[in-house]
């Protein structure tokens, strides 16, 4: 089934919060935003600001009525700085005028001076200082300490990567009016309607029942909605809270770049041990993540940075430790792989050192020390319907990788200043909130009285393709063609105490929820025709092309007519469907238990070749065997991997996210800071479903697909890599892992010793 949102999109009538008509009297926000970032703000007047033309109130702290808090893990970020600024960009002020224009002016007649105070960006320095946002955690199995004696051969280093911009095309932004009887509705650009919800209520100091939120859809969230929505529309229900008019707040790119958080730039140290056959029998990682100023979903980073620290690999003695530093950037956020793929990196340069300094291919090392059944990861869950093997061989078999090797032996052999090299990437991504609790949904699904069925969900729209799932399994209950199906926008009042969309696990908890409204309607249904046509209880129904087939009947009856009989009988055709992920539990004190419903896999292969004079480079091919399960939407899933295989590519080769020793970001705007183009993504991807039937913990047993495909990106980074050391065989030392390779970083090492 194609994406019900195509058509919408290409055609551009597809609506999101700044197609919203305003309402008569909107007032329009502009935020008043740290010039530095870190430091005591000693004067501040914005008493001209408020006086000019069309401005109506400029909003401080003092001004909020319920908490100045919006710390969702730990409450450590003020909506308003109040005597201390901690990272440039940090909202200080809200400009309220009657037009974006006069509030934009405003803006610059804000006077304000700041003693400036010592600026940390750099997370070892943050470590060094004890500046911490969480405590540090360690996840250990069996005993490194007597296994590093008994390796034959140990490598240690370190590899850095660094932060992400989501780059959402829609950014960050919110409208709201007030409602009756002291409430508010809020249309949010958001991946987490709850979160906003929970967030507003604490701002104003109101019940959670009097904050409706809104989301139809979102141009983009990667994980930078799933928290990071909250402020601007805390600030928009705020302003219309007390001025008691509509008021909408959307960021400009600039504005969304410099206040908001990214993906958490890494630094981290390794330590790999290898038996005589290149057996990995011993790794320890310390990570140091760069939190920025407040805790934000840090904590949460780490963890699952903890969880894929051996990504696909079978460990037998392992201990990782990280700890959650405190800089003065914006605090860091979700993005997709949320802390994946920092831990996966590292392994993967441990495991690229190794294979440097034992003169064997980075392939070798990984195919031999692929995960099996009945290994126990780390953190204690063992490992079940592994597909890691079986990716990888189905992945050779398709691109035999020894013949792709020496085609490139020979192309290397032949050009001077062309040089190719290639990486394997396997991938193993575990699916659930690593927070169990996390971990449920519910959905509402009504059948009107002409037959049509209208669908609400906690899932939010991103672009991913939830909306076209969820539509295809309440047509598929029913039986129905996809036009009898309405989905609903994601709405707070409809769908209570959701979690965000995110961690992959969207479709898979609300459809489930999904399925189980649709069964408690289908029952009731049943019920009453086992009834009325004298059946045995038990007898089977289908439901099928508009039609229901009883066991016993000659003739299906028609579903309008099966739909207007219930409703004669006075029979509920609502239903609330409920789900909560079975099996998982974690237990962090022993940092021990079984969080993932189940797990994803794949295995990319990547060829790349550098041009040895300018440095630059071309992605040739990557090749994806993907472990999909059973999937039910083709199209969308493939989607899916592209898109995260180009996004990884992105993070690992070009996206340079630069802040200076100021802490103020200079890659501020699209002339800056680099993404994938149709220019730079891989000449030819090819992805293959590996289909597998064996995981009742997905949806229809279609696996989750959002985020597992970003790591497959790290392939482009040792590919190059590979290939300057063709041209340069003295760069392996001189070759830090440090993400992003970008160009320049290539022509150093290509002419470096
Ligand atoms: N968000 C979250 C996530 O709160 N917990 C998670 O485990 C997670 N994983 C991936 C992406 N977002
Ligand atoms: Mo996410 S990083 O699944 O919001």
């Amino acid at each position: 089934m194609a994406n019900i949102d195509a058509f919408g999109h290409v055609t551009g009538t597809s609506i999101y919060v700044d197609d919203i008509p305003v309402m008569q009297g909107t007032l329009f926000i502009k935020v008043f935003d740290a010039p530095v970032a870190h430091g005591v703000i000693e004067a501040l007047d914005y008493s001209e600001a408020e006086e000019m033309e069309g401005v109506v109130k400029v909003f401080s702290y003092k001004d909020i009525p319920g908490e100045n808090q919006i710390g969702g893990i730990i409450a450590d970020e003020p909506l308003l700085a109040e005597k201390e600024v901690h990272f440039w960009g940090q909202p200080i002020l809200l400009v309220v005028a009657e037009n974006e224009i006069a509030a934009e002016e405003a803006l610059h007649k804000i006077h304000i001076s700041i003693k400036e105070l010592p600026v940390i960006t750099d997370p070892k320095e943050a470590f060094l200082k004890g500046k911490f946002l969480h405590n540090s955690r360690t996840f250990e199995s069996g005993n490194t300490e007597n296994a590093f004696r008994e390796a034959r051969y140990i490598f240690e280093g370190s590899a850095d990567s660094g932060g992400q911009e989501h780059l959402y095309l829609e950014t960050q932004g919110a409208y709201a009016y007030p409602m009756e009887h002291g409430s508010i509705k809020i249309h949010s650009s958001t991946q987490g309607p709850t979160q906003v919800q929970r967030t507003v209520a604490k701002v104003l100091g109101i019940g959670m029942n009097k904050v409706e939120v809104d989301v139809a859809r979102l141009g983009g969230g990667f994980g930078g909605k799933e928290d990071q929505a909250s402020p601007w529309a805390a600030m928009t229900a705020l302003v219309s809270w007390v001025l008691k008019k509509p008021a909408k707040c959307v960021l400009h790119r600039m504005e969304d770049m410099r206040m908001t958080g990214k993906r958490h730039p890494y630094r981290s140290d390794y330590k790999i041990g290898l038996d005589k056959d290149f057996n990995i029998i011993a790794y320890e990682a310390t990570f140091f993540q760069n939190g920025g100023a407040a805790a934000d979903l840090s904590p949460a980073v780490m963890e699952r940075t903890l969880f894929h620290a051996t990504n696909s690999y079978q460990i037998p003695h392992v201990k990782v430790q990280a700890h959650g530093c405190k800089t003065n950037l914006p605090p860091n956020t979700a993005f997709r792989g949320f802390g994946g793929p920092q831990g996966m990196f590292v392994i993967e340069s441990a495991i690229d050192h190794a294979a440097q300094k034992l003169k064997v291919s980075r392939e070798s090392i990984q195919a031999r020390n692929l995960m099996e059944n009945g290994y126990q990861f780390p953190y204690g869950q063992i490992v079940e319907g592994c597909e890691a093997r079986t990716c990888w061989e189905e992945l050779n078999a398709k691109y035999p990788i020894e013949g792709i090797r020496k085609d490139i032996l020979t192309f290397n052999e032949n050009h001077a200043f062309l040089k190719k090299g290639m990486a394997l990437m396997p991938v193993c991504f575990g699916i659930s909130f690593t927070n169990t609790m996390m971990n449920h949904s519910r959905a509402l699904v009504h059948v009107y009285s002409d037959g049509t069925v209208g669908v609400s969900t906690g899932a939010v729209e991103m672009g991913q393709g939830v909306n076209t799932k969820m539509l295809q399994i309440a047509a598929q209950e029913f039986g129905l063609d996809a036009s009898q199906i309405k989905l609903e926008t994601t709405n707070t009042t409809r769908v209570a105490n959701t979690s965000p969309s995110a961690a992959s696990a969207t479709s898979d908890l609300n459809g489930k929820a999904l399925l189980d409204a649709c069964s408690q309607i289908k029952a009731r249904l049943k019920n009453m025709l086992w009834v009325k046509n004298d059946l045995e209880a038990g007898a089977e129904v289908r439901f099928e092309g508009g039609k229901v087939w009883m066991e016993g009947m000659e003739e299906p009856a028609i579903w309008i007519d099966v739909v207007l009989d219930a409703l004669a009988r006075r029979i509920n055709l609502s239903a609330k469907g409920h789900y909560a992920t079975p099996k998982i539990h974690f237990d962090k004190i022993k940092e021990k238990g079984h969080p993932f419903a189940y797990h994803v896999y794949g295995t990319a292969l990547t060829t790349v070749t550098v041009d040895c004079i300018r440095g630059t480079y071309e992605l040739e091919a990557v090749h994806i065997v993907h472990d999909f399960g059973t999937s039910m939407n083709r199209l969308v899933d493939l989607g899916q991997i592209e898109g995260g295989l180009v996004q990884g590519i992105g993070w690992m080769t070009m996206e340079e996210v630069a802040y200076n020793n100021k802490g103020r970001l200079l890659s501020n705007a699209l002339s800056t800071y680099k993404i994938p183009d149709i220019y730079s993504v891989p000449k030819e991807i090819n992805t293959h479903f590996l289909p597998t039937d064996n995981n009742n913990m997905a949806i229809y047993k279609s696996k989750a697909v959002g985020e597992p495909p970003l790591m497959y990106g790290i392939g482009a980074f040792f590919a190059i890599a590979e290939a300057i050391r063709a041209f340069n065989p003295d760069a392996p030392l001189h070759l830090p892992y440090c993400a992003p390779m970008t160009p320049e970083k290539v022509l150093m090492a290509l002419y470096g010793e």
